[in-house]
């Protein structure tokens, strides 16, 4: 740090990473919905919406790229998060990996919801009861791809029952950092649970009990995970994804699509990568609401 002259570019450089991040902060940005994808989307949706209780909020199919979307969740997408499916044309299974976690969906009586899905057929995983080394009240069912639901009960009235998209990080303290900078979430809570030999931690734009969260979960000692090709990625809403760009940048993310809009669509967009190889990608607000329309 200090030949003659340096430091005014390195000063400015400073402040316009502090900038972005800064940005990054006051953003209106929003979890707007989770992609992946499933192997019978009549399946799927009949899962979602008799056994969890979503809705499909809409639907398109694009015959020209040989895919259909299906979007389902506890509300319209003005206001709530979704589930984004994508049924590939003829492709009915996926690999899943070990880093994708579990979808959190708050329930005002986990047993009463396991016992219902139990009728219809679905699989349960785990028998409702207190969480290992917690309090909470959980049960884990398993769609008919194999994602796993995380059912958390919490008591009423449930803002947005779709609490948390849990996935697996590598190294907690980069992945805190990386989503606060870059992602400018808050970090909500952090709970280390040394007798199960895991620390996670949630992150998100708003408090856990009234918008989806982040969740991350770090196992002690693992550091690698796979990915499989089932899990997509996060989408959030921003202001401008240009400057959001700029704020993945400055925390080092890996930019996999350089900010503008979408050919065809026209919808803004930027998309990066976190340190574990997970994929956000930024939408511009406006467009989104007339994606909507
Ligand atoms: N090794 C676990 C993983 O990677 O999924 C660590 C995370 C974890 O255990 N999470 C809690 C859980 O699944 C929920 S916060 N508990 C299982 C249980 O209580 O049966």
């Amino acid at each position: 740090r200090g030949s003659p002259g340096a430091p005014r570019a390195m000063a400015a450089e400073a402040a316009s990473g502090s900038d972005v991040e800064a940005f990054a902060k006051s953003d209106a940005r929003r979890m707007l919905h989770v992609v992946y994808r499933v192997g019978n989307l009549e399946a799927t949706k009949k899962f979602y919406t008799e056994a969890l209780g979503m809705q499909v909020t809409r639907e398109r199919d694009i015959p020209e790229e040989k895919y259909t979307n299906c979007f389902l969740g506890y509300g319209p997408e003005t206001s709530n998060f979704v589930v984004e499916l994508t049924y590939n044309y003829g492709k009915d299974k996926y690999d899943i990996g070990s880093g994708f976690g579990h979808f959190g969906i708050a329930v005002e009586d986990v047993a009463k919801t396991v016992e219902k899905i139990k009728v219809l057929g679905g699989t349960v995983t785990r028998e409702p009861g207190p969480v290992k080394g917690g309090r909470s009240i959980i049960a884990f069912v398993k769609d008919p791809d194999g994602y796993m639901f995380e059912l958390i009960q919490r008591a009423g009235p449930i803002k947005e029952p779709f609490a948390q998209v849990m996935l697996r990080v590598g190294d907690m303290d980069r992945a805190i950092e990386f989503y606060e900078k870059a992602h400018g979430m808050k970090l909500l809570r952090k709970s280390d649970r040394p007798e199960q030999k895991y620390t996670i931690a949630m992150m998100g734009y708003g408090p856990e009990d009234e918008s989806t969260v982040l969740e991350l979960t770090y196992n002690y000692g693992v550091t690698e995970y796979t990915k499989g090709d089932a899990y997509g990625q996060i989408a959030i809403g921003t202001d401008d994804v240009y400057k959001t760009g700029e704020a993945l940048r400055a925390a080092g993310a890996k930019i996999t699509r350089e900010a503008g809009p979408l050919p065809g669509l026209n919808t803004k967009i930027v998309a990066a990568l976190d340190p574990d190889g997970w994929k956000t990608v930024f939408v511009d607000n406006e467009d989104f609401l007339k994606e909507l329309e």
